[in-house]
């Protein structure tokens, strides 16, 4: 817990900066003997080969490679990936054509083969497991940035992670010369609870590289060309899944890009950011040996376009196998709204305690999120003071709902007796 002060600043600032949380991944299809030789084949093998084993038990298939439940959950101190999250590793919602995910990757699919002939290539079965190296450096993520923090990112062991974005295949989809491609995936962070945030989602990453002669006749320098065809491209997308949607440019900061952009969306009375991107880093372009090109890039998020295209209200639902849930989507059809099946009320119950330095509200999720799994819908701070010791307590709210059932008192009862117990326990808070 040596580092716990410099995670729990960490979070206050990632908190109130716009940027990227955590991300990272490297996908290690080719690096056992096993794996398929499919386009998905992007790894370090020597790194891989040091590090995996090949697994005695197979219980995922991922990327075409077989992954044993004591390859992620490790016996190792840097090990932070619970099995609430292994649980998620291999479900690949974005790959199943009945899915809201799978639908929105179709579509997106088709504006981009539409708008550019076929061009871009596409991935959407890389691994999840990567190095810290691609996740990472590769995209020039910075030694102290926040997202490498075992309290925003999920470690497998030091020089491994369950990648946080896609991004983390940038860089060797570049150098393997691809110059057109999307990249759709699972992605895994510590984050908040509520109806947007969830430690699992998808993405979709886009890149597209320029040679001089596409803006040499244009008049305008390289790296404006590329940030406007970007905007077009990406206003274009959200014409072709929306029609007309309420939408606004926001400028940011990311590691990889410059000038960076995020846009917004406006649903449910809030301004909702459903994707990064901007001007690819030139030296991200030169490590890949294309140090004349200039390119851009984006990430979405591909629930959050969801949400708001099939009006699906909370970000769990995703996740439910409820056939009330999964019969109301069909392959192709973007137009359906989804009809809620159940308004069970929820259930708010408060903990209140005084934080000590190493407490996160990360932390506090993973704990609640491991005893309640999908019936916690949000974990929100009301109060917050200091007394005149210099004591800082904290109050949350836990609000309870399942998105399938009524749940009893007496099962709320218990799941909170048991976060009580456990926050007292695992994060070594002194309860009020
Ligand atoms: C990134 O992950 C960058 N890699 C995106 C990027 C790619 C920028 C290429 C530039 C070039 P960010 O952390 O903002 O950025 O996440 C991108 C999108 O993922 C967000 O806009 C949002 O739509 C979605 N997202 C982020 N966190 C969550 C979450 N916890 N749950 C659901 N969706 C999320
Ligand atoms: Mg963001």
């Amino acid at each position: 817990m040596a580092t716990a002060i410099s995670f729990a600043q960490f979070i206050r600032l990632s908190k109130t900066s716009v940027f990227l949380h955590g991300n990272g991944l490297r996908s290690f299809t080719n690096s056992v003997s096993f794996s398929s030789a499919s386009s998905s084949a992007l790894s370090s093998p020597q790194l891989l080969k040091k590090k995996w084993r090949q697994p005695v038990v197979s219980v995922l298939e991922l990327g075409g490679t077989k992954i044993a439940k004591d390859d992620v959950i490790r016996d190792d101190p840097t090990n932070n990936v619970p099995d609430t999250i292994f649980a998620k590793l291999g479900m690949q919602l974005h790959r199943r054509d009945k899915h809201p995910l799978g639908i929105l990757k179709n579509a997106i699919y088709e504006y981009f083969d539409t708008s550019y002939s076929n061009k871009f290539d596409k991935f959407d079965d890389l691994c999840p497991i990567v190095s810290v190296k691609e996740n990472f450096d590769d995209v020039l993520v910075p030694a102290d940035h926040v997202s490498r923090s075992y309290n925003d990112t999920y470690y497998v062991d030091s020089e491994t992670v369950l990648r946080c974005h896609t991004s983390a295949h940038q860089a060797e989809l570049l150098r393997r010369g691809h110059t057109h491609f999307l990249v759709t995936g699972d992605v895994y962070r510590r984050d908040s609870i509520d109806s947007t945030h969830y430690p699992v989602f998808h993405q979709m990453e886009g890149v597209r590289v320029f040679s001089p002669e596409d803006w040499s006749e244009s008049g305008i320098d390289a790296t404006s060309y590329a940030a406007e065809d970007l905007k077009k491209c990406l206003e274009g997308l959200a014409r072709h899944l929306f029609g007309a949607v309420e939408m606004r440019w926001v400028d940011t900061y990311f590691p990889f890009t410059n000038p960076s952009f995020e846009l917004e969306i406006f649903f449910q009375e809030k301004w909702l950011e459903v994707l990064g991107c901007g001007v690819t880093e030139q030296e991200i372009l030169k490590r890949s040996g294309k140090a004349d090109n200039v390119a851009w890039a984006f990430g979405l998020g591909l629930e959050r376009l969801a949400m708001i295209l099939f009006d699906i209200p909370d970000i769990r639902l995703f996740w439910s196998s409820d056939e009330r849930f999964t019969s109301q989507f069909s392959t192709g059809q973007l137009g359906i709204k989804f009809k809620p099946f159940s308004k069970y009320p929820p259930c708010y119950k408060d903990v209140s305690f005084w934080i000590n330095e190493s407490f996160t509200e990360n932390n506090l999720c993973e704990v609640v999120r491991g005893i309640a799994g999908d019936i916690v819908e949000e974990v929100r701070l009301i109060d917050n003071f200091t007394n005149k010791k210099g004591m800082t307590s904290h109050c949350y709210r836990i609000a309870y709902r399942s998105m399938e059932r009524s749940l009893t008192d007496e099962e709320i009862n218990k799941l909170q007796w048991d976060v009580r117990e456990q926050v007292q326990n695992k994060l070594n808070v002194v309860m009020r």
